[in-house]
This record gives structure tokens, C-alpha cells and sequence, in this order.
């Protein structure tokens, strides 16, 4: 046992050898490495979209989605609507205990801006079989810039705990090709009035 009446052994009181300071200097310099790569990967790296944050009362984020929908409804599916916005418009999707509404339906190679907010609890975007994942927080408007790259049959699934009805939590989003068309999907099938 040490007390401060007997000295440790060893020599670790005596100035550090050379190449432990060069050891040292090699650490720190890699640590410095990586903390920059945080804000330049944020930047550089194309992994995390920024996008546009506001508030918003998740009674009136709920009113948005609601308008949205009676101003482009075009059809419904499994009694979900489907919405079919204009080009460069505001898109809506809210989440919700369980479900994600509404269902979108999107031109490829069009930009949209596509607000996402919760109306209930903590709730987690995600795109299949994309790997496009987000938080969808109650009472935060999450506004992302997209372009759909690539026409198809998308879903859409919480990653985020939210109760027992979770794993039965699907959205759907629907991209068009040049010619309207959906992949492995007639036309028809989302048209239905
Ligand atoms: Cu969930």
C-alpha cells in the first residue's frame, strides 16, 4: 500500500522520454484530425441534409397536413389518401400513433420541400429501402429539400420506439418516372377515386 510516507515505485516522475513526446504529439494531432472532420464531414460529406427547422404547434402542423391533402388529393389507398403536390411545392407527412399520413406521390427529378413533424411523440423517418433516415420530433417543423432520384414503390417506416401499434407503423411514397409511371405498379392502382 502507498501513503504519502512511502514513494511509489518506478521512475514516472522523470521527464518523459523523446519518442513518448512524439508519441504524444502523434495522438494529438490525429485527435485534432478527427474533430475537424465533424463539421467538415456536416459539410463535405453529404450524409446529414441541414435542412430548414422551425416550431410549430402540433395542432397546427396537423392543419397544414390536412390542407395539404384537400388541396391534392388524387386518390386513396388502403384508406389512406394520396396526394399528388404540384412541383416545387411544400409536401407534408406527419406522424402519428400509428401511422404516417398522407401518402405522397412524387415526379422524379422534381424538387419538392418536404416538411415532416410529429403529432404525437418522438417518432423516426425512415425510407425503404432507402437509407434515408430522420428524427421526427413533436412540435418541430423538419423541412428537407428533396429530389426524388429514382422512380418507384417507397416505404416508409418509424425507427423510433413509439408505442405498441410501432411495428405497424407504414407510410408510403410513390415516385413517378417521366411518363407517370411507377415501376412494377399500374397506374391504376394508386388512381383509385
Ligand atoms: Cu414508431
Amino acid at each position: 500500500m502507498h501513503t504519502g510516507m512511502v514513494s511509489p515505485r518506478g521512475r514516472w516522475w522523470v521527464p518523459a522520454h523523446g519518442s513518448e513526446k512524439v508519441w504524444f504529439g502523434l495522438a494529438f494531432a490525429w485527435c485534432m484530425v478527427l474533430f475537424a472532420m465533424m463539421p467538415l464531414w456536416h459539410w463535405k460529406g453529404g450524409q446529414n441534409a441541414s435542412g430548414i427547422r422551425s416550431k410549430v404547434e402540433p395542432a397546427a402542423f396537423e392543419a397544414r397536413v390536412n390542407q395539404f391533402i384537400a388541396d391534392y388529393k388524387v386518390g386513396e389507398l388502403n384508406g389512406y389518401p394520396v396526394v399528388e403536390p404540384p412541383p416545387g411545392s411544400d409536401v407534408y407527412l406527419m406522424g402519428r400513433m400509428w401511422n404516417w399520413t398522407p401518402i405522397l406521390k412524387l415526379k422524379k427529378g422534381v424538387e419538392y420541400t418536404l416538411h415532416i413533424s410529429s403529432r404525437d411523440v418522438n417518432h423516426g423517418f425512415s425510407l425503404y429501402p432507402v437509407n434515408v433516415n430522420f428524427q421526427v420530433v413533436p412540435g418541430y417543423d423538419y423541412g428537407l429539400r428533396i429530389v426524388p432520384s429514382e422512380a418507384g414503390d417507397f416505404g416508409v417506416i418509424c425507427n423510433e420506439f413509439c408505442g405498441v401499434g410501432h411495428h405497424m407503423m407504414l407510410g408510403k411514397v410513390l415516385v413517378t418516372d417521366e411518363n407517370g409511371n411507377i415501376p412494377g405498379q399500374t397506374a391504376s392502382a394508386v388512381e383509385v377515386k
